[in-house]
């Protein structure tokens, strides 16, 4: 180890990843642009290790896409309705009730919802998906609506501040907010991209204010695009910054664009090396978050379990059916669903402990560390 130390160009990183300093962006460029990528793992599950052993964190949770009317536009997204591509759909408060009950057979504790920015929902619609996932699932926590669709859903409030619109959300039910909707938090990629959404600045505000309000979200960074490094490492600053701040992000999840059927289809999806370096330089950057998620079903459960080597604590969860991609699981990419047991499978096989939890992190059953690992 000493020998392979001094032998790399990022041996100075590792010194400052091992005291507990802090990495700055010159650092987070000189881990993408690094040919050395076991020492970019090996010091990314140091910093794993050191929060949480080899505990990995799962959740049994269902997603609910409620529209996929969108107004938009993004050039990376193949989910929204539009000529030669999806049908237009609008899944009424009673269609999601009827939803959740397909899987009540499952011990599932979050539902987590997000969908289009459907111009002509009103503020009613909101309340009620709230109601009718309460009626079905009165226990489970409901993650619900990016920053991008809390926008919307202000807009449409009767509320003149956002304070207050969150209040009258999570007064319904809302519990915490998923990570979508940032993309990269740089002005060149928004103007390129995703022109047509609300930008870094309103983005982080938002976040600002739901965290002010005791609403915890999570933060995401899709990649595998147009982004360069410096962006890459300059949007994890900008998250780690408001962490600093406010301490209301839960977990971050790197999302690996899918080209498939969207504006972009020419680009190569990335490749798992890559997902892993993603993984690992989060983990490194973003000292002040507790979790680093690796999203199976975006980057295959087999990437995900060696994810969990390179700095990932947490693989999500059983999820039921994803909309907004179908990259799903090798061989039958119309998979989108993993067992508890699979999930479990996935996670030991790959050497590391299980834990279920909820949303927030609470240990939902501890299995036996010796059997888990047997
Ligand atoms: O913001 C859109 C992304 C996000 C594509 O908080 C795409 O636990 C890949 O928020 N290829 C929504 N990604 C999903 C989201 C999410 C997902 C998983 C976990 C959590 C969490 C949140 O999906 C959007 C956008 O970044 N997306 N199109 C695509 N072609
Ligand atoms: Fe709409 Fe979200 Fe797709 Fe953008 S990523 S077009 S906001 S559904």
């Amino acid at each position: 180890m000493e020998t392979l130390l001094r032998s790399s160009n990022i041996a100075d990183i590792h010194d400052k990843v091992f005291h507990g300093r802090r990495l700055n962006l010159e650092d987070g460029l000189r881990l993408y642009e690094s040919p050395d990528l076991p020492l970019i793992g090996h010091m990314a599950n140091l910093a794993r290790e050191r929060r949480h052993g080899a505990t990995t964190y799962f959740v049994r949770n269902q997603h609910i896409n409620y529209t996929n009317i969108c107004q938009k536009d993004c050039r990376f997204c193949s989910f929204y309705a539009k000529k030669g591509g999806p049908a237009p759909y609008v899944l009424s408060p009673e269609d999601i009730a009827n939803r959740l009950r397909e899987h009540l057979n499952h011990p599932i504790t979050e539902i987590h919802v997000v969908g289009g920015i459907h111009p002509r929902l009103d503020w009613q619609y909101y309340l009620d998906v709230l109601g009718a996932i309460r009626s079905v699932r009165p226990t489970a926590h409901i993650k619900a609506w990016t920053m991008v669709e809390l926008a919307q859903i202000h807009k449409v409030s009767p509320y003149d501040t956002l304070d207050k619109t969150l209040q009258a959300l999570m007064a319904a039910g809302l519990g915490s907010c998923p990570g979508g909707g940032a993309e990269v938090l740089s002005d060149r990629v928004h103007e390129e991209l995703f022109g047509r959404k609300i930008d870094s600045a309103e983005w982080l505000d938002i976040a600002r204010v739901a965290h002010r309000n005791g609403l915890k979200s999570n933060a995401t960074m899709l990649y595998g695009h147009i982004e360069t490094y410096a962006e890459r490492v300059e949007h994890l600053i900008r998250l780690r910054e408001l962490q600093d701040e406010t301490g209301g992000f839960l977990s971050f999840i790197p999302l690996a664009m899918d080209p498939k059927n969207t504006a972009l289809s020419h680009i190569h999806r990335e490749s798992g090396i890559d997902d892993l370096r993603n993984i690992a330089v989060a983990r490194l950057m973003l000292d002040n978050f507790d979790h680093i998620k690796a999203f199976w079903v975006m980057i295959t459960p087999q990437v995900a379990q060696a994810a969990l080597w390179y700095g990932a604590d947490d693989m999500d969860g059983t999820v039921m059916a994803y909309e907004i991609t179908h990259v799903g699981v090798p061989g039958d990419e119309h998979r989108q669903a993993l067992t508890h047991e699979g999930l479990m499978d996935f996670i030991t096989s790959a050497g590391r402990v299980p834990v279920e939890r909820d949303t927030l992190y609470r240990p939902v059953s501890v299995p036996d560390v010796q059997e888990a690992l047997s």
